[in-house]
């Protein structure tokens, strides 16, 4: 199977954010059957929520790798990053998170099954998801939708700030 490019967003908004992060770029870089391709900047956003409770400001970035690894089987190694990085799933969708990993897209691959949704469902209306996929990939396209960057203008805002080096970020 050739190796097939893909684009995972990272979220965190518990337990050092920034560390967070770092540590699972990390994690990503180790899968097997996969090359590193690049890492966005980190961006901090307002949290998007289903309530009005206060919560914690989140830190995004978004990752490129190219893997032989099937989408299934990424989805369950990504899982098992986040729990090895404290995330305790609920049944509440959008709780507060040590760390969030969702596979953007997988290739040119339209997937719609139990476990997955590829192209993820909010990629094109999250400016903490759209912002750092452009920035490592200008030219994107998304299945179904066209150009990434052409959907910049439209998305929701959350006061997006980019951040400098991870090791200056606490
Ligand atoms: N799932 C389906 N498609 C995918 C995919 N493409 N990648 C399923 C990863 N998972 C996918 O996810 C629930 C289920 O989605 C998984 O079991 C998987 O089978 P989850 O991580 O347990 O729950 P969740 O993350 O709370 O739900 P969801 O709907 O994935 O939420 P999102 O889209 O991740 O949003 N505000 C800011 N500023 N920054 C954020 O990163 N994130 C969220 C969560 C809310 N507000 C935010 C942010
Ligand atoms: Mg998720």
């Amino acid at each position: 199977m050739d190796k097939v490019i893909t684009y995972i967003g990272l979220g965190s908004n518990l337990q050092q954010p920034a560390q967070q992060l770092v540590n699972a770029i990390e994690a990503i870089k180790k899968l097997p059957q996969t090359n590193f391709i690049a890492s966005s900047c980190f961006y901090r956003s307002k949290a998007l929520t289903l309530d009005h409770e206060p919560t914690p400001d989140y830190l995004n970035a978004v990752v490129a790798i190219e893997t032989q690894i099937n989408p299934l089987s990424l989805l369950d190694d990504l899982q098992a990053i986040e729990f090895s990085q404290g995330r305790i799933r609920t049944e509440k969708r959008w709780q507060s998170r040590p760390l969030d990993l969702d596979i953007l897209l997988y290739g040119n691959d339209v997937i719609n099954n139990e476990r997955l949704t590829i192209p993820h469902a909010e990629i094109s209306r999250r400016d903490f998801v759209l912002v750092p996929l452009v920035e490592i990939a200008p030219d994107l396209e998304v299945p179904g939708l066209g150009k990434a960057s052409g959907y910049l203008a439209s998305c929701q805002e959350t006061g997006l700030e980019k951040l400098s080096a991870p090791e200056t970020i606490s």
